[in-house]
């Protein structure tokens, strides 16, 4: 298994803000493979109507696009430190182009995946490290960090008896999600004031309702969990 979480020094200086804050408010979902992300992500948008931008990950630029289809396709091997570069690729474009500019809007921006999912992925699963994932990543984005992350939390067995899957990650089995789920439990649990961990093998509307109860204790400051 890769690296350890962020070091206490790494995550006080990040938290600190190397970039000036925007305004708006930036909301992501993170979660294993099938545990609702993309459902209550729009879910969100729904509810929140015009005031909302939804994004996803790879993707929503001409170059993220292009990476996302190169990324998910299932016969092309990559090893995991092109992959790690690729995603961060992905999201450097996302980022400048449109994730930055809708906060500048005061917009809420709704993410289905981002930087949180490069550290449980690439540098926990993949074991190329945490903190040198997130280092990365930090270059590529300008430092920009969400204000609020939702985790779907849900058992991997439970999660891989919901229909879906199929790419070329969400090919290689329950091993690589059980890595992943207990890496997002550990940074969920190492920064609670962004995360928000909510369980996710209930019904729909239920999750709904407590994505809307943090979004709003977000927006009015309080801490998110
Ligand atoms: P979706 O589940 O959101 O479609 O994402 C596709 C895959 O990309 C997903 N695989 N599985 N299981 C998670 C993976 N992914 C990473 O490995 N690192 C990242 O930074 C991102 C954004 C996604």
């Amino acid at each position: 298994m890769g690296g350890g979480m962020l070091g206490h020094a790494t995550a006080t200086a990040f938290a600190a803000g190397t970039v000036a804050r925007v305004a708006g408010l930036f909301v992501t979902f993170e979660g294993i493979d099938r545990s609702g992300k993309t459902t209550q992500a729009r879910m969100l948008c729904e509810a929140l109507g015009n005031q909302a931008l939804a994004v996803r990950e790879p993707g929503g630029t001409a170059v993220g696009e292009r990476v996302r289809d190169l990324l998910k396709e299932p016969h092309v091997e990559i090893a995991p430190h092109a992959e790690a570069l690729l995603f961060a690729a992905a999201r450097s474009e996302l980022c400048r182009q449109v994730i930055r500019p809708a906060l500048e809007q005061g917009r809420v921006v709704i993410s289905d995946r981002f930087l949180d999912s490069s550290l449980a992925y690439q540098g926990e699963a993949r074991g190329l490290g945490v903190e040198e994932v997130f280092e990365m990543n930090r270059w590529a984005t300008d430092g920009l960090l969400p204000d609020l992350t939702i985790y779907l939390a849900i058992d991997p067995h439970a999660a891989a008896a919901r229909a879906g899957g199929g790419d070329r990650i969400e090919g290689e089995g329950l091993a690589l999600q059980e890595r992943v789920a207990q890496a997002y439990e550990r940074l969920a649990a190492a920064d609670a004031g962004r995360w928000r961990r909510i369980d996710a093998d209930r019904p729909a509307e239920e999750i709904h309702a407590e994505v809307l109860a943090a979004v709003d204790a977000a927006r009015a400051g309080a801490p998110a969990a």
